[in-house]
């Protein structure tokens, strides 16, 4: 997969995919990043890329003619044609569905506003989709691009070393991740639940998935609401909400917030 990255900081993009699952991705050749600069497309002395805003008020534009020549050579680079994304939050929120479409996309391109945002004209005859990594505001969309950038890298294939590992992910199925221990079984600060070491592989999976759908209904009800448990997953929830209500049954874990 390629990605371009359209801004006046393409390198603060790049170094945040410099490392981890995202740096190897890139080694392995899996994805590979294209910074541009809309600076290296103005004109005068001064290179100026931004301007006030008409209609006065605060705050200045990116200017729409060096962003239209930076995208013009940034397409012009590869023939393929890139779907281009404007990060801001006026955008559709992002989310783990949207990123799966997205990393199956051959080519994408991140535009990232500074200051006010980008003059609306050039936003109407370049930008297929507009997209917001939450309701929050940033100085600027590159941290925005950065994580689309780490989240479609990391499902490319063989981006992971563990392939099943991006399948057990927290949202890959819809619901938050399980809790997760390692070594020592023994701590100052708790124990590692017994079926983790029972070698009974049924019984983990189990334990896991219960796990993560009362994780899910405790901190994230949003995420269950739009949606039809399965057979198995509502057994799995109800009798797990039983075993809240009877402080006898069953480990202790987390109280519901009421
Ligand atoms: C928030 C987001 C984003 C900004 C977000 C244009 C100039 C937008 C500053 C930029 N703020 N970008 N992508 N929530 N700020 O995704």
């Amino acid at each position: 997969m390629r990605i371009d990255i359209v801004s006046l900081f393409p390198e603060f993009v790049e170094q945040c995919a410099a490392f981890g699952v995202t740096g190897r991705a890139r080694e392995r050749g899996l994805l590979s990043l294209h910074g541009w600069n809309p600076r290296d497309h103005a004109g005068g002395n001064y290179r100026k890329v931004d301007d006030r805003t008409f209609g006065g008020g605060p705050g200045m534009v990116m200017l729409v003619e060096p962003l239209r020549l930076c995208l013009a050579a940034m397409r012009a680079a590869d023939p393929l044609r890139p779907h281009l994304v404007y990060l801001s939050p006026q955008g559709r929120r992002l989310d783990q569905a949207r990123v799966r479409e997205l990393a199956a996309l051959p080519r994408l391109a991140l535009l990232c506003g500074r200051y006010e945002g980008v003059d609306e004209r050039l936003l109407q005859a370049e930008v297929d989709e507009e997209i917001s990594i939450g309701d929050y505001v940033l100085s600027g969309g590159e941290l925005g691009a950065a994580v689309i950038v780490d989240t479609v890298a990391r499902l490319q294939e063989g981006a992971l070393n563990d392939a099943a590992s991006a399948a057990e992910d927290s949202f890959e199925d819809g619901l938050l991740d399980c809790p997760h221990y390692s070594h020592p079984v023994e701590h100052l600060y708790g124990t590692v639940p017994e079926v983790l070491r029972s070698g009974n592989h049924a019984a983990i999976a189990r334990w896991r998935r219960q796990q993560a759908l009362a994780r899910t209904w405790l901190r994230r009800p949003d995420l269950l609401e739009g949606r039809e448990l399965s057979r198995a997953d509502r057994k799995l929830l109800d009798e797990w909400l039983r075993e809240q209500d009877d402080p006898q049954a069953g480990p202790q874990g987390e109280r519901p917030v009421r």
